[in-house]
């Protein structure tokens, strides 16, 4: 491929700094679109170090003529969507919010490209939570859908219009079906970092006790720059399609708080039930994970778990990364990083 230009909506976000230092590795020219609000938010791309490799351009899914005129001007060969209001939560509190970007913010981009680089190659970033009450396990490409917020739902949405753009215009539209990837990059209202941050907070000192919802609810863990590999990987292929990426591995919230624990040395016993448990470190006595019901969701998503084998045998996907290996890499990450006093993202 001699064009290697990619645009990444959602470059703030983890994905975004990932795929981002992996194609600035590939020899991309890469086009970050930012919000004018994301200024403050610029932390992982200085993680990474490459924030002065990337050329930013002003980009809110929201608005319309906004979309249209960045890729007018930029033309990209590839353009990867990973922007989006991503945390399931907020989406009962701001649904309609949720949908304008989820939904019909990939519809702006396509209507774009249709209208002025229908050769772009497009990369929609569609989730797990699609399957949310899952009817088959593992869930692949073939499970049908049944979304439990209104995040799923809008996601759903954006998922069957790319599928819908790639049969109608023979569009280059891929959606990435991808279960739960973490990382040292990940946002801190998500469960696994906020597990990572608090009882690294705890081993220092700086915190009693950790609170979560649902933790019985389980999860297809994996690592990012794994994940970032895929997407990659998906718009390489001579035709477009739809992909899921998963380690087939599933633990419950309870267990990554286990692991975590191991990693840093902390032996845990669980009391109670349901609303009731805690986890007690067993050297002290004391609590350091009780339940707070205000985390619980309206709906929940109780497991899901992936079949990656289309991935595995299509593009050649493997994930690297273990769940005991993910656990650790995010522990030290944190644990070093309360230690300097620095707690980025
Ligand atoms: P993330 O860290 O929350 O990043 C989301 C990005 O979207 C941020 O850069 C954010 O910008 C941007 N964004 C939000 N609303 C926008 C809007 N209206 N216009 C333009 N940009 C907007 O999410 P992530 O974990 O990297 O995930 C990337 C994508 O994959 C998301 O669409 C997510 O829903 C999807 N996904 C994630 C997972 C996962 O496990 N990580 C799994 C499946 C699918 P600001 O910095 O300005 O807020
Ligand atoms: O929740 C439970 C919670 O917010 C995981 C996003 O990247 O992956 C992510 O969505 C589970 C849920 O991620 C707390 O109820 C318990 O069952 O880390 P999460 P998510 O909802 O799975 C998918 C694939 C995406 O597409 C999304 O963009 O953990 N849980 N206690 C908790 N969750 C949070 N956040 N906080 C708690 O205190």
């Amino acid at each position: 491929m001699g064009d290697k230009r990619a645009l990444i909506t959602g470059i703030t976000g983890q994905d975004g700094a990932y795929l981002s230092k992996l194609l600035l590795s590939k020899g991309y020219k890469v086009y970050g679109a930012r919000r004018r609000s994301s200024n403050a938010s610029m932390s992982r791309l200085q993680e990474l170090n490459i924030n002065n490799e990337i050329e930013f351009v002003d980009l809110e899914l929201t608005e319309i003529s906004n979309v249209f005129r960045v890729i007018d001007k930029l033309r990209p060969s590839e353009l990867y969507n990973l922007g989006g209001q991503s945390f399931v939560s907020t989406s009962w509190d701001q649904p309609l919010y949720t949908s304008d970007t989820n939904a019909m913010g990939v519809t702006r981009l396509l209507e774009a490209l249709r209208a002025y680089s229908v050769g772009t190659r497009f990369y929609q970033a569609s989730t797990s939570e699609m399957f949310g009450k899952a009817r088959t396990v593992p869930q692949n490409e073939q499970t049908p859908f049944y979304p439990r917020s209104p995040y799923g739902v809008a996601k759903l949405y954006g998922h069957w219009i790319t599928v819908n753009y790639r049969e109608s215009f023979g569009m280059h539209a891929t959606s990435g079906i991808l279960f739960n990837h973490e990382s040292p990059l990940r946002g801190i209202e998500f469960v696994t970092r906020k597990i990572t941050l608090a009882l690294a907070r705890i081993a220092h000192q700086q915190l009693d006790v950790l609170e979560l919802g649902n933790l019985d609810s389980k999860r297809d863990w994996g690592y990012a720059e794994d994940y970032v590999k895929g997407i990659w990987l998906m718009l390489q292929q001579e035709s477009p399609s739809d992909y899921v990426l998963a380690t087939g591995k599933s633990h419950s919230v309870g267990e990554f708080v286990e692991a975590a624990c191991r990693a840093l040395g902390i032996n845990v016993e669980w009391e109670g039930e349901g609303q009731n448990s805690r986890a007690l470190d067993k050297r002290t006595g004391k609590i350091i994970v009780k339940v707070n019901p205000k985390y619980y969701r309206p709906a929940e998503v109780d497991s899901l778990v992936g079949d990656a084998s289309v991935a595995r045998s299509e593009l050649g996907w493997e994930p690297s990364v273990d769940f005991a290996k993910l656990v650790a890499m995010m522990v030290k990450a944190d644990f070093d990083r309360v230690k300097r006093g620095i707690i980025p993202f």
